[in-house]
């Protein structure tokens, strides 16, 4: 007992001590609104402790140690929030070391109050070239074993040990029951496209029950028929850094695999999960047009918005099913990497309704267990055309346009 309670212990201050990282790194990346040569430009919004006109100078002095150059400074009538009693506030743009950024901000957040970015108030920062998805870092913990208390692995050491070191030949053994079970099932419960891809990932690539190909080979692979590449991952990424990566069509790969004791499902993503479920579906052509237009429509799109796309997500690429030959198939990677759910989603058990975007988007689900609702598209194409036409309504300032050759985003009508 008093070991799981220091475990216990232990894993709250990581978890703390990750909130304080993730918030520090979070407000540097949205603060930037240009960067050129190690310089970023930033532009902040403040008040003064206490409503103190001496406060002024204690916080330009900060801007000064720092040896950023102001550019702009305006003192304008403060917005009201609540058990604030600041009348006024400040506005300043300034050029600074991008390396000095979270320090300023830190030191300026000691001397003066409600310091926020002008951007928070506009549209989220995203990312415009392939570069910058290294900024899309931002894990979700709720699934890490090393943090999560329910986690299945939380209280095995040795799990954990194995989770840090990532790829181990003794994942081989669990590896060859999910393959070789998934596969048996495959004929009768895939879409063709899989069944298609599979074979070739087979012949080509190293899929076998014995044997965790290469990132780096199934990458190429990819990016060969689709366009797709991989780029591995630590864990479960936030809905929005995972969703603009599929805008480059980039793919965030997990490596490590799921725990011994529950291999027909797992509930986080796993390498068996991205290989057998993904990877196939990514080589198709359509399919991988579908996922880059769910990526693109999210770029800059709004809490709200991210959260319907992600459900999109979810009851599409995660867990879709379509109709092929009169049969309906499993599209969905999270179908094709569970046996468990496999079997489940093609029983009579659950609910199935036709796709439509304005109601997937909205269907409320759970990420611990098998889905109890499905959406059944008539085929990728129509799911892609119905998906567009559902992106074509979401408001949004600008439009956004890929461009294959600079592999970047355009931004149009930028306000
Ligand atoms: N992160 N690494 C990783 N893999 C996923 O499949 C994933 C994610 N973050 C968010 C996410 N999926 C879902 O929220 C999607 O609905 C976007
Ligand atoms: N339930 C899936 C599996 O067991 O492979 C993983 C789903 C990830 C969203
Ligand atoms: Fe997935």
């Amino acid at each position: 007992l008093g070991r799981r309670q220091s475990l216990i212990e232990d894993a709250r201050k990581e978890r703390e001590a990750a909130a304080v990282a993730a918030e520090a790194s979070e407000c540097t990346d949205t603060l930037v609104f240009e960067e050129k040569d190690g310089k970023a430009i930033i532009n902040l919004l403040f008040s003064l402790k206490g409503n103190k006109p001496s406060m002024l100078s204690r916080t330009l002095k900060v801007f000064e140690t720092f040896e950023a150059k102001i550019q702009h400074l305006e003192t304008r009538p403060a917005k009201k929030v609540s058990g604030s009693t600041a009348d006024l506030e400040y506005f300043v743009r300034c050029e600074v070391h991008r390396s000095d950024l979270s320090t300023l901000m830190s030191s300026i957040r000691r001397v003066s109050e409600d310091v926020r970015s002008t951007r928070e108030d506009k549209v989220h920062w995203f990312p415009s070239k392939i570069s910058e998805l290294d900024r899309c870092h931002h894990l979700v913990t709720k699934f890490d074993p090393d943090l999560d208390l329910d986690h299945p692995g939380f209280s095995d050491l040795e799990y954990r040990k194995r989770r840090k070191l990532i790829a181990d030949i003794a994942f081989c053994y669990r590896q060859r029951e999910v393959y070789s079970t998934l596969k048996s099932l495959y004929p009768t419960h895939a879409c063709k496209e899989h069944l298609q891809a599979f074979q070739l990932l087979e012949t080509y690539c190293g899929y076998s029950e014995n044997n965790i190909p290469q990132l780096q080979d199934v990458s190429t692979f990819l990016k060969e028929r689709t366009g797709f590449q991989l780029r591995p991952v630590a864990g479960l990424l936030s809905a929005r850094d995972f969703l603009a990566s599929l805008a480059f069509r980039v793919f965030q790969c997990t490596q490590y695999i799921r725990h011994a004791s529950s291999p027909m499902h797992s509930p986080e993503p796993d390498c068996c999960h991205e290989l057998l479920g993904h990877v196939p579906m990514l080589a198709d052509k359509t399919f991988a047009q579908f996922s880059q237009d769910i990526g693109l429509a999210s770029l800059g799109a709004t809490d709200e918005e991210i959260e319907k796309l992600s459900t999109l997500y979810w009851f599409t690429v995660e867990f879709g099913l379509c109709k092929q030959d009169g049969e309906v198939k499993a599209y969905g990677a999270g179908l094709l990497s569970s046996y468990g759910e496999l079997l489940h989603s093609l029983s009579d058990e659950p609910e199935v309704r036709p796709f439509d975007p304005d109601d997937a988007a909205i269907q409320p689900y759970q990420d611990q267990n098998y889905q109890s609702v499905y959406f059944v598209s008539e085929s990728f194409t129509d799911a892609k055309e119905k998906l567009r036409n559902y992106a074509a309504r979401i408001k949004r300032p600008f439009a956004v346009r890929y461009d294959p050759y600079t592999v970047s985003i355009e931004v149009l009508d930028s306000p």
